[in-house]
């Protein structure tokens, strides 16, 4: 087995360079461990925003310039939902709605998040491995100056307008991590492990705030590198900058990873960034980071595996 790659993910941005390294690499060396603090309960559904971004985008089936949601949409239900008076505010799609009915029944029939998760990506053909960072609850909720939030409510219903005073990921101290999770990150023939772009707060500090993926983390052997989720102190989509901002962070590249500064072999920054400081033992790469093309996807996820080859001909 050629040596495999795993990925820390949620979110848009996430799901973009898991494409990159999915593409770049063999079929099946890539691993995505994937947030699941952004999941709820919601019209009697099961959602999982982020695991289905990474299949949707992983499959070809993602809306485009969405992020979210699938391509090609049709909103029959939402406005059938709508005539009857239902709650409308987070918008499911006809064919995303399929999605939750059946990760819904899945779990009603007594199946795993991750189990439920691993057949429905090889349905759609998805040769990477998937896996929920826990199949027990974690919740990402914040505290903001209208008092403490679901992240649905503050993300997409209040449309991150409230103040951000702390984060907090409920359940994720007691959150036993998916088993493959730790044998992929403790696994002898790991090339890297890539924490992807997405939001630091919302995306990859709920997985990271699960204690044994945080330790078996800090003694993994392979590079692990993380790529900037800002660029030039602005996210690139989404309210990192405004809640850094509210956190009492400077928005610069270097404060995002403050929080896992300690973890980190690599952090790859854009160009504009290229003056970022970082601790010692941190090597900083410069290179074009915002992706818009699948080209882009794959370059960054180049450079990503490129500093990482380095890292470890330089240790070994
Ligand atoms: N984000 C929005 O801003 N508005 C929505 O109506 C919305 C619906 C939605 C439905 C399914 C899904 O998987 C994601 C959805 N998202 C929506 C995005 C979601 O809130 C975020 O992708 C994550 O939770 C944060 O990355």
């Amino acid at each position: 087995m050629t040596a495999a790659v795993v990925a820390l993910s949620g979110g848009i941005g996430g799901a973009k360079l898991a494409l990159g390294l999915a593409r770049v690499l063999d079929q099946g060396q890539l691993t995505v461990i994937v947030n699941t603090g952004d999941d709820f309960s919601h019209l009697g559904l099961a959602i999982s925003p982020d695991l289905d971004t990474l299949v949707y985008t992983l499959a070809g089936l993602a809306h485009p310039e969405q992020g979210w949601g699938r391509r090609d949409e049709t909103w029959t239900f939402m406005s059938a939902l709508e005539q009857l008076g239902g709650e409308t505010w987070f918008r499911l799609g006809d064919a995303d709605l399929a999605m939750h009915v059946e990760r819904t029944r899945r779990l009603a029939a007594g199946e795993t998040l991750s189990e439920l998760t691993d057949r429905l990506r090889r349905k759609l053909g998805i040769a990477t491995r998937i896996l929920p960072m826990s199949d027990d609850p974690v919740r990402t909720r914040l505290e903001t100056d209208t008092g403490w939030l679901d992240f649905q409510d503050y993300f997409v219903r209040l449309r991150c307008a409230p103040r951000v005073r702390q984060l907090a990921y409920l359940g994720a101290d007691t959150a036993r991590p998916h088993p493959e999770v730790l044998t992929a990150l403790g696994s002898r023939d790991l090339r890297a492990v890539v924490i992807c772009p997405s939001n630091p707060f919302l995306s990859i500090e709920p997985i990271l705030a699960i204690p044994a993926i945080r330790a078996v983390l800090a003694e993994c052997r392979a590079p692990v590198i993380a790529v900037s989720p800002v660029i030039g102190g602005q996210a690139v989509r989404g309210p990192t900058a405004k809640i850094m901002r509210e956190l009492e962070l400077e928005p610069g590249a270097e404060a995002v990873t403050r929080r896992y500064a300690d973890l980190l072999d690599v952090f790859v920054v854009d160009e504009t960034d290229a003056a970022t400081i970082m601790p010692a033992g941190i090597e900083v790469v410069s290179a074009p980071i915002l992706m818009t093309s699948l080209e882009d996807r794959e370059r960054l996820a180049r450079v990503v595996l490129a500093a990482a080859d380095r890292v470890a001909a330089r240790q070994n």
